[in-house]
């Protein structure tokens, strides 16, 4: 199969999963005993939808390892020369408020861990009023509305506005350093907030309206919460595409590999002009 050919599989693979994805929330929303490896609680809904995506990714050709968030070391299938990173439900806790969440998905040419050089492609599952797919290959970004596990393109080629509308900016305010509350106070003299803890939702916000995304460096935990393989990357290249731009404070996410599988770092994702001056604020 040609790189694109498995890139394809991959997308149809977890659109497909989306209507089980749904329907397994229903009664999956007890925590299990176990943490996944950035120490956070798991949802049964967790478990079942790793679990789920390691057995029919691992199934294509092609697709030759499988790491996900909630499992400590990468899964090793067949020859292939592909490696998926997922985050199978992100924004999970959101599961017991019934807020939005999402699955992110990294296709990279490189054993994992691996940068920003090495993807391929990447999307999001936002599971919300509607199931929707953003998708990101060959440097161009699709919307599509998945029904009965299809895709069906809505937007063909996503930008982002070139107004800015909303900002969202995660981790308490009492932990935010005095830089990016500095930040944080001219922007929302700007913008309205729109914030609803799964990153996926907040972004898809920023996507659609354009605007600023943070899940900054705090004084409590100095590389943020985000993962940067499994939300980082993707979620960064995604909006990189579309014409945004994407920081860790100092350079886009795109330019620093993690070392570790679970490294975190901080996120910032949106319009060009707000994360210039979010360097810009965080650097002086
Ligand atoms: P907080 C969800 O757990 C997540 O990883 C992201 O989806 C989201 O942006 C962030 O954490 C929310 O964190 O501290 O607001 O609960």
């Amino acid at each position: 199969m040609s790189g694109a050919d498995v890139v394809e599989a991959v997308f149809e693979t977890v659109a497909g999963a989306a209507p089980e994805i749904r329907e397994s929330l229903v009664g999956r929303r007890r925590y299990e005993a176990g943490e996944n490896p950035s120490g956070e609680q798991q949802l049964a809904a967790d478990v079942y939808a790793d679990e789920l995506f390691e057995e029919r990714l691992l199934a294509l050709d092609g697709v030759a390892t499988y790491a996900s968030e909630e499992r400590e070391d990468v899964v090793e299938g067949a020859d292939g020369d592909y490696h998926v990173a997922l985050d199978p439900l992100d924004g999970s806790s959101n599961v017991k408020s019934n807020n939005a969440m999402g699955t992110i998905v990294g296709v990279f040419d490189a054993p994992l861990p691996a940068g920003g050089e090495s993807l391929v492609a990447a999307a999001y599952v936002l599971y919300g009023p509607l199931t929707t797919m953003v998708t990101l290959r060959e440097g161009t970004v699709t919307e599509s509305v998945v029904h009965e596990g299809e895709r069906h393109v809505g937007t063909a080629d996503r930008s982002l506005p070139d107004e800015p509308t909303v900002y969202g900016f995660g981790g308490r305010v009492p932990a935010w350093t005095d830089a990016f509350a500095d930040y944080a106070s001219e922007v929302e003299q700007e913008l309205k907030l729109r914030y609803g803890g799964a990153m996926i939702g907040d972004v898809n916000q920023v996507l659609t309206y354009g605007g600023v995304f943070a899940y900054p460096a705090l004084t409590t935990h100095p590389n943020g919460k985000l993962r940067r393989q499994f939300e980082g990357i993707p979620i960064g290249a995604i909006v990189e595409a579309a014409g945004g731009a994407s920081t860790d404070g100092e350079r886009s996410l795109l330019a620093t590999p993690p070392e570790d599988l679970h490294e975190r770092t901080p996120v910032f994702v949106g319009n060009r002009s707000l994360i210039e001056r979010a360097e810009a604020t965080l650097s002086a």
